[in-house]
């Protein structure tokens, strides 16, 4: 499926965002040729698309939502870089380059993924935000508790220590959810933030069940094309998960489970979208298309 066509425009308008802010925050500097490298070059910006979607449907505008669109990203950024480390998932590339160990070295790579990760939250932290206080400091709370030791960084733990042993479909979901999920719904909550309008409780829980499926549907397209795909398609390394002997939606359910709970997890996004009665939510629904039916 061909990516829709406000992603092309507003990639452009993010890439921008980003190469300002790295501007902004670092001095020339290896370290500072690195997070450039591992942020600028490539990467479908779902995350940030998601979180100015979001704040679009509540009113906001695209440069009022983009500091913490730019906030996310630089937090899935640090997590690729970390990721592919050779005491994690050791993958020699990564967006069709070489990975940014193999590109600088292992230890420029883990301060590129400290300093993009602080910077993120150096930015959020900024004065001149058109946040309130209050708004900023609970994307701060979100965006800390998504990516850290009860979010992101948890799930990745769970993943290395399940490498060669079989588990449980529940227990695999439950991985995903805080590995892949958390900052997927971090980025929604973050665009609902940004737009100072009020949003209603059952608004805030119908955004989340929008957030779970997506997230969940993410992470198992990504399993599904880990068997189907290419390196070359993919950027990255295809079979890798098989090579690791990790468990997957399609080792657990085969190829044709995985995309029928693919199908599934879209009508849920659907249907919780369809409850947000008063917000246009059409951009939201077509990301959920392109997510479950991209091929990279
Ligand atoms: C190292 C703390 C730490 C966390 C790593 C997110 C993550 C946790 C690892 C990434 C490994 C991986 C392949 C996960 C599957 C889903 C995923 C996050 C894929 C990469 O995201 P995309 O497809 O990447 O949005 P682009 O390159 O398009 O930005």
């Amino acid at each position: 499926m061909h990516a829709p066509s406000f992603f092309a425009p507003l990639k452009q308008a993010i890439d921008a965002a980003l190469e300002e802010q790295l501007d902004r925050y670092s001095s020339a500097s290896t370290l500072s040729e690195a997070m450039r490298y591992s942020v600028v070059l490539g990467g479908k910006r779902i995350r940030p698309i998601l979180t100015i979607a979001t704040a679009e449907c509540f009113g906001a505008s695209i440069e009022r939502a983009m500091p913490a669109a730019v906030a996310v990203e630089m937090i899935h950024a640090y997590s690729l870089i970390h990721d592919d480390l050779p005491a994690m998932d050791d993958d020699d590339l990564r967006r069709g380059q070489p990975t940014c160990h193999k590109a600088y070295n292992e230890a420029v790579a883990i301060l590129a993924g400290d300093g993009l990760q602080a910077m993120a939250f150096q930015m959020l932290s900024d004065e001149h935000l058109p946040y309130s206080p209050n708004r900023k400091l609970q994307m701060i709370s979100e965006l800390a508790q998504a990516s850290g030791p009860q979010g992101m960084v948890l799930g990745q733990a769970i993943d290395l220590e399940s490498e060669g042993a079989f588990i449980e479909i529940d227990a695999l979901q439950h991985m995903h959810s805080l590995k892949t999920g958390k900052l997927i719904k971090a980025a929604i909550r973050l665009g609902a933030l940004s737009a100072e309008c009020a949003v209603s409780d059952t608004e805030k829980r119908l955004l989340d069940q929008f957030s779970d499926a997506l997230g969940l549907a993410f992470q198992v397209q990504d399993d599904i094309l880990d068997i189907v795909s290419d390196t070359k398609t993919l950027g990255k390394t295809q079979g890798a998960d098989v090579a690791l002997d990790k468990s997957t939606y399609p080792s657990l359910l085969g190829l044709a489970g995985a995309q029928e709970k693919v199908d599934e997890l879209l009508l849920n996004c659907i249907s919780a979208l369809e409850q947000l009665e008063s917000r246009n939510t059409a951009k939201l629904a077509e990301i959920a298309q392109f997510v479950v039916q991209r091929k990279l």
